[in-house]
């Protein structure tokens, strides 16, 4: 039997068909999900309009998290076409280019602002517009990285608003748990997407996590759709607020 048939999931963060939450929205599909994918800007909008049409009734929604308007909106919308959420998967992320390009201490005040709203923010509004919709109950997911816990050359405001989005999880889940919504993240090992794309030696950070990781191989993004179908179905029903590596053990590893 399917995992999760007849559940409803709202996929946030689809660049292209190489986006981590592209192998999520394709595993929830395959565990029988219905989609509701959403994108930020006219620039996405044909490609995720392309991406919903080859799954079994996905449909495509405009919204940018950094927008309050446009939430609203959106599950406004959701709502009145009477859409009940099951499953909220958030693999949104933005710092400023400058900001992932030199040292963490240059970071300005707007820098910093626009990597916490956009990367930890939009993931506590979007969980409260959804919460509402979820009278089931249900399960929200967001992406994390590992740049949260250490220190990751050029990763900077990142790893900081990711370490504020680790811990949003933690207050979700305490708050959202009596309604019984539950509350992770996934950590993915470094995956070559479009947030990769120009970032300074890359490949060298893939090449090594592959050399010394205990699984001696780099994150497949299905294995992030997978961890991710565990995480909104029942088998992990008793799991909340935790996070989740799934990155070849890698952060497992000291010197
Ligand atoms: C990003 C920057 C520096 C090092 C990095 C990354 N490593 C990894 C990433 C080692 C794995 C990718 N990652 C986990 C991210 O969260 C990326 C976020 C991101 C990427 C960009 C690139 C283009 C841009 N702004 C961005 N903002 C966030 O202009």
């Amino acid at each position: 039997m399917p995992l999760l048939e007849n559940r409803n999931a709202l996929v946030m963060g689809i660049v292209n068909r190489w986006s981590l939450a592209h192998a999520i929205a394709a595993a929830l599909a395959r565990e029988g999900a219905r989609l509701h994918l959403t994108y930020q800007g006219e620039r996405q909008r044909e490609t995720v309009e392309q991406i919903a049409a080859a799954f079994p009734q996905a449909r495509a929604w405009a919204c940018d998290v950094s927008n309050d308007e446009q939430i609203a909106s959106l599950f406004a919308r959701l709502q009145s076409e009477k859409v009940e959420l099951d499953c909220l998967a958030h693999s949104i992320a933005f710092a400023q280019r400058e900001d992932l390009d030199r040292a963490f201490e240059l970071t300005s005040r707007e820098g910093f602002r626009i990597a916490l709203d956009v990367s930890a923010y939009s993931f506590v509004a979007v969980a409260r517009a959804a919460a509402a919709l979820m009278p089931r109950g249900g399960s929200m997911l967001t992406l994390t990285y590992l740049g949260a816990q250490r220190v990751i050359r050029n990763y900077n405001v990142m790893g900081v608003a990711k370490a504020a989005l680790e811990a949003s999880v933690r207050y979700l889940a305490a708050d959202l748990g009596p309604r019984g919504i539950r509350v992770n993240a996934l950590s993915a090992g470094p995956v070559k997407t479009a947030s990769a794309r120009g970032i300074r030696d890359f490949s060298s950070i893939l090449d090594q996590v592959a050399q010394r990781a205990p699984l001696r191989r780099n994150t497949d993004p299905g294995e992030v759709g997978d961890a991710a179908v565990f995480l909104a179905s029942d088998l992990s029903r008793g799991i909340t607020g935790e996070v989740l590596y799934v990155d070849s053990g890698f952060h497992i590893l000291g010197i």
